[in-house]
């Protein structure tokens, strides 16, 4: 079977970390095109790609030989997404671009990875959704990798059993050690925070309802003005209840837990208690830099089901309605930053948008 021919839009920091992935460790897929705002940028990571690719890819069944055709850089990213010979894309692009470029894949008929924010608010995103659902296939998934990780996945298998009862709560922290100043507010809301909507929607399996965001005491280590950490706290329609702690400039390193109450016990994931070291005047774990290495493997096997599930003429993962959701909950999630009162989910009925 041929390999599926991958063109990435957007090679900032998570599209060039998915460029390196699809080469180096994916199965059964190509990167042939890449395409930034940056074009500097686009082919300096087209240089500095090997052109053997792959693993177990049809290169390597060659006897691991190139295909001599290097990664072109596509000045357009409209013309990556209508190329002949792109038979698959990731949308790595930052969010405002998303709904003309998923609108695009649509219209060529090309499956899509998009990474979050589906796009930039509910009305968008709905639409995003209907065109989808006109062309009669998904082709759309989101780039809610946690869905993906090993410890989430256990997790969310733990709930399903229903061993503990049933879930009443989730408590979840969610920090990273540092954003660019540019990162505002509303980009907590909408770039951070909405993994743990998702993951809320996803473990508990049913919708947001309402959410309210808390901005407390804030840091004194950003500029001024900037409501980080966050507190939030999402209700879902059964009464449940998740809270999170969002806090992007920690300064000490990459974090994520997330804690489930039940009936009858509670688990907890992101311990981090890997590798425990006594050494020198220290003991303990190492923390992870970054969103990369905690959740490096839940990236890998979100890109490789992704890749696989595209040549089946499937998606294996969140969906477009999960984009949307996920996207009406972080815009009322904005409005009660501004307000700090509860504000109320306005999802669309599913029946009636995907019949
Ligand atoms: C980033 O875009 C991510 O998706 C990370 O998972 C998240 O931790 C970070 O806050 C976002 O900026």
């Amino acid at each position: 079977m041929s390999d599926v021919r991958v063109g990435i839009v957007g090679v900032g920091v998570m599209g060039a970390d998915h460029a390196e992935r699809v080469v180096r460790k994916t199965s059964g897929a190509r990167l042939v095109a890449v395409s930034d705002a940056d074009q500097a940028r686009a082919e300096e990571l087209a240089d500095r790609l090997p052109e053997t690719q792959g693993v177990g890819s049809a290169a390597r069944h060659a006897g691991g030989s190139s295909y001599g055709d290097g990664i072109r850089v596509v000045e357009d990213p409209l013309d990556l997404i209508a190329a002949d010979d792109v038979d698959a894309v990731i949308l790595a692009s930052p969010g405002f671009a998303h709904a003309e470029q998923l609108f695009a894949c649509l219209e060529h008929g090309k499956p899509v990875l998009c990474e979050k924010p589906l796009t930039m608010d509910a009305a968008s995103a709905l639409r995003v959704v209907e065109a989808e659902h006109k062309v009669g296939r998904q082709l759309i998934q989101v780039g809610f990798m946690r869905r993906f990780d090993p410890e989430y996945a256990a997790l969310k298998q733990l709930l399903d059993s229903g061993d503990l009862g049933r879930t009443l709560l989730l408590h979840n922290v969610h920090r990273n050690r540092s954003v660019p100043p540019s990162f505002r507010s509303e980009m907590i809301v909408r770039d951070s925070m909405v993994h743990e909507v998702d993951v809320a929607r996803w473990l508990f399996g049913e919708e947001i309802t309402r959410i309210t965001v808390y901005t407390p005491k804030p840091t004194s280590l950003v500029a001024a003005g900037a409501f980080d950490p966050q507190l939030a706290v999402f209700e879902l329609a059964s009464g449940a209840m998740a809270d999170v702690e969002v806090f992007v400039n920690f300064q000490v390193g990459y974090e994520v837990r997330c804690e489930a109450v039940a009936e009858r016990g509670s688990a907890t994931i992101g311990l981090g208690s890997g590798v425990f070291t006594r050494a020198g005047e220290h003991w303990g774990g190492a923390m992870p830099a970054d969103f990369r290495v905690r959740f490096e493997q839940a990236y890998d096997l979100e890109v490789q089901r992704w890749i696989d599930a595209t040549a089946r003429g499937e998606i294996d993962g969140p969906s477009a309605w999960d984009g949307y959701a996920a996207a009406a909950v972080c815009e009322a999630g904005i409005e009660s930053l501004s307000s700090g009162k509860p504000v109320d989910v306005a999802l669309a009925d599913r029946s009636k948008v995907l019949g």
